[in-house]
Parts: C-alpha cells; structure tokens; sequence
C-alpha cells in the first residue's frame, strides 16, 4: 500500500540522505531517484493513514491547477491556505510590513484590487497546463488535447502535460515541482498516469501531490470512458527538511490502516465540470495529524 512505500522512503532518506544545504536555507537531507506504484483499479487511492492527510485541500488544490488559475484568491476563497506563504513572504519583503498571515488572506479574499496586485504567483501550473504560451503568440490547452487523444488515439506515446516552461521560469513564485504527467492506456482501457516530481518535500509536499494525482487520473478515466489504473511516482531530489526529522521518525512508529477509496459520484460534462463534491472518499480513518513547518 501507499503507506508501506512511504515509510520505506522515509526510512531510506534517513538512512542514506545526503545532508545538504538547500535554497531554503533549512537544510535537508535527500535522496536522488525514488519511484513509488499505487494501484487504484479497486477504487483503492494512495491517501496516507499513518498520519491525517487533508484530502479535500489536495483535490481542491488540484481542481484550481485545472482551472488555469494562478492567483491564491481562488484558493483561499475555499479556505486552502498552503500557497499563501509564498505571496505574503514577497509582501513582507516589498513593503517592509510585517503583517500577520491570517490578515493577509483575509485581504485578498476582501480586496479584487489587492488580490491582483500581491496574490499572484506568476505563470506556474494552471496557466501552463490550460495556456501555454507559444512563441507564435498561440496559447495551448494541454489538458483539452490530453482528453481528445485519450478519446481518439488512445495507443499514443505522446499523451502528456508539462509544466516546465523554460522561458516563463523567473516570473513563478516557485518552478514547477510536480513537472510532467504522462499517460499510457492499457489494451483493457485502463489509464496508467507518470507523475515526475523533480523535488519532493517528502514530509508535507509528496502526499499532497500523491492524492492530487490520484483525483486527476480518476477524472480523466471517466473523462474519456476509461477505467483507473496505474499511478506511477517518481521522484528525482527526494528530501525530508531538517525540522521534520522528528515528525518523520513518529510516523515511522505508526501501523498503517486499510487504505481507504475515492470515487466520483457525478459524471461532468467536461474535465471544467468537476466540483470538490463530486469526490467521494470512503474507509478513512487515519492517524492523526502531524504538524511541521513549511520551508521557504
Ligand atoms: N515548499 C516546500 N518547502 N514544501 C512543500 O511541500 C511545498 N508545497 C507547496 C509549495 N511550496 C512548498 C504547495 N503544496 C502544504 C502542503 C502542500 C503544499 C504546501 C503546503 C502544507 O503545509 N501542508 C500541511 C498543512 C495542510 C493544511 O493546512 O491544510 C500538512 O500538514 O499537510
Ligand atoms: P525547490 O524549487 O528549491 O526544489 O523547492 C521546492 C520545495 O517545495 C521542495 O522542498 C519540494 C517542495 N514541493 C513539493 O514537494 N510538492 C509541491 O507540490 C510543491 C509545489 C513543492
């Protein structure tokens, strides 16, 4: 199960991690290569039980990628406040203001004018996957032509997004970490899905984005009459921060719980269709949370 390849990761990163400085200036230790594989043809998803994993913020989270927004209003309009350290830490340093984080959320949420000016985190994931910029000037839907092809080519070896736009790097808050999705369709229409994750804050990144792929495979295989598959996770910098050691080893000392089941409780129209109701997660009973502080 999903947990039993987690703890194998943490327990490898703390074996074998290099310890290294990092950007954020936390520090890590980290492993290069790692792949994981969740089987989500029983319905069965990769959300983690050895701690609680908010999953409704990772599939709301994912649902604002697809949207094309890239402004935190739209999260925080939901109450998903984990892209909001970004924007306020360039605040802070712009205006010198050392405003607290819940005021600032809330200042975006009650000013258009504020939200346009301070919550946006440049061209990242939603503008790249629905309007990617050519040099021609023509914007390019990825998701839109990832459905068609899962529809009418579905033996295609070139059904992927990516997010890693070279030109539009310095504008992102932060470069993509969950960087191409590809898709493969078995001879029984079943849809297998590659997340490559160039950096994995294994902690608290990593079972976010795990769940997250898991919601985006199940609405594609209904999107295009399929059924789930394959999530298949590679990792490339793979790393636990040195302020989350502790909360690693503690969820070393938990036994995972029977993994529990997303399914969709609506067939949408579209890939646009989709609402966070529309997801239905059963047979949850975590652990409970583990709290850590997000590195910069
Ligand atoms: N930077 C770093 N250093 N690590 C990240 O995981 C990360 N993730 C980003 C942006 N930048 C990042 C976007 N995704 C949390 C989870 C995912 C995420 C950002 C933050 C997080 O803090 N999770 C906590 C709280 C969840 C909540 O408040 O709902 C957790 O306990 O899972
Ligand atoms: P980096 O750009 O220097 O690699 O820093 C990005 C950090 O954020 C790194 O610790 C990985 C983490 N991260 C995730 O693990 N998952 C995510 O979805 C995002 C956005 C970031």
């Amino acid at each position: 199960g999903a947990d039993e390849q987690y703890l194998d990761l943490i327990r490898r990163v703390l074996a074998d991690g290099d310890e290294r400085r990092d950007r954020t200036g936390v520090g890590t230790l980290s492993i290069f290569g790692a792949m994981t594989r969740f089987d989500l043809s029983d319905g069965i998803v990769p959300i983690l039980t050895t701690k609680r994993v908010y999953w409704k913020t990772a599939v709301r989270e994912m649902l604002w990628f697809l949207t094309g927004g890239t402004n935190i209003r739209e999260l925080l309009q939901v109450g998903v406040t984990i892209w909001s350290d970004w924007p306020l830490a360039y605040y802070r340093k712009q205006t010198g203001e050392p405003i607290a984080q819940a005021d600032f959320e809330a200042r975006i949420v009650a000013d258009a004018d504020f939200a346009a000016r301070w919550g946006e985190l440049g061209p990242v994931y939603g503008k790249q996957w629905r309007r990617w910029l050519g040099a021609d000037g023509r914007e390019h839907d990825q998701i839109a032509t990832l459905v068609e092809t899962l529809r009418t080519n579905p033996a295609s070896r070139r059904m992927l997004f990516h997010a890693w736009n070279v030109a539009e790097l310095e504008g992102m808050a932060l470069p993509p970490c969950h960087m191409v999705y590809q898709f493969h369709v078995t001879s029984k229409g079943r849809l297998n899905c590659l997340l490559l994750q160039r950096s994995a804050d294994l902690l608290l990144g990593a079972p976010f984005n795990w769940t997250g792929a898991a919601a985006l495979l199940l609405m594609l295989a209904q999107q295009a009459d399929l059924a789930p598959g394959e999530l298949v996770w590679v990792g490339g910098d793979v790393h636990l921060y040195s302020n989350h050691l502790e909360q690693a080893r503690e969820q070393l000392t938990r036994d995972p719980r029977p993994a529990p089941t997303m399914r969709l409780a609506r067939r949408p129209d579209s890939i646009d269709g989709y609402r966070i109701e529309d997801f239905v997660v059963e047979g949850y009973a975590p652990h409970a949370p583990i709290k850590a502080e997000v590195a910069v």
